[in-house]
């Protein structure tokens, strides 16, 4: 083995495991806690949401229902688009926006599908009512119920979460 094998060993063996480190480093769940949301300290640095809400409510569900719909009305009343980006609430796992769609040549069927974000233009509303778009309140712990209120944050990019109290109706 010559004195340059050698010393190329060695320097595999000083760096194998600090790339292994590395690597484990940045597996799931072996990284530092980075919290979804922010932290409450940083979250009071963030502006709140330039927004008027109107006619939020949840629909009223049988208790077998796994996934709910919150529909209501978000006035962007700020000067720049802003991206609602889903949420959280006291009774699901989250709130994930959700965009109503017609099925290819079926007449009248429609499906779901998840959006990763909607945007609303400033100065413009956007209108989320029974047929049509909805925030779904994915994976319900339990189902709410007429009376009460449902605790509803949402997210918007770059500004404090926004919570709402939320009625329950019956369509
Ligand atoms: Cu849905």
């Amino acid at each position: 083995m010559s004195l340059q094998s050698v010393f190329f060993a060695l320097i595999l063996l000083a760096v194998v495991p600090a790339a292994q480190a590395q690597q484990h480093h940045s597996m799931p769940g072996m990284t530092m806690p980075v919290p979804a949301q922010p932290a409450t300290s940083t979250a009071k640095k963030l502006p709140a949401a330039p927004v008027k809400i109107s006619g939020a409510f949840v629909q009223a569900l049988p208790p077998s229902a796994a996934d709910g719909s919150v529909y209501l009305s978000i006035t962007n009343t700020g000067k720049a688009a802003l991206k609602l980006t889903g949420g959280t609430s006291n009774v699901s796992k989250a709130v994930t926006p959700m965009q109503q769609t017609k099925m290819e040549g079926m007449a009248g069927m429609t499906g779901m599908k998840d959006l990763p974000t909607m945007i609303i233009k400033a100065g413009q509303t956007l209108t989320l009512s029974p047929g049509g778009n909805h925030l779904m309140l994915y994976r319900m712990k339990r189902v709410p119920q007429v009376g009460e209120k449902v605790t509803l944050t949402l997210n918007f990019t770059g500004y404090a979460p926004l919570t709402l109290k939320v009625p329950v109706k019956r369509l």
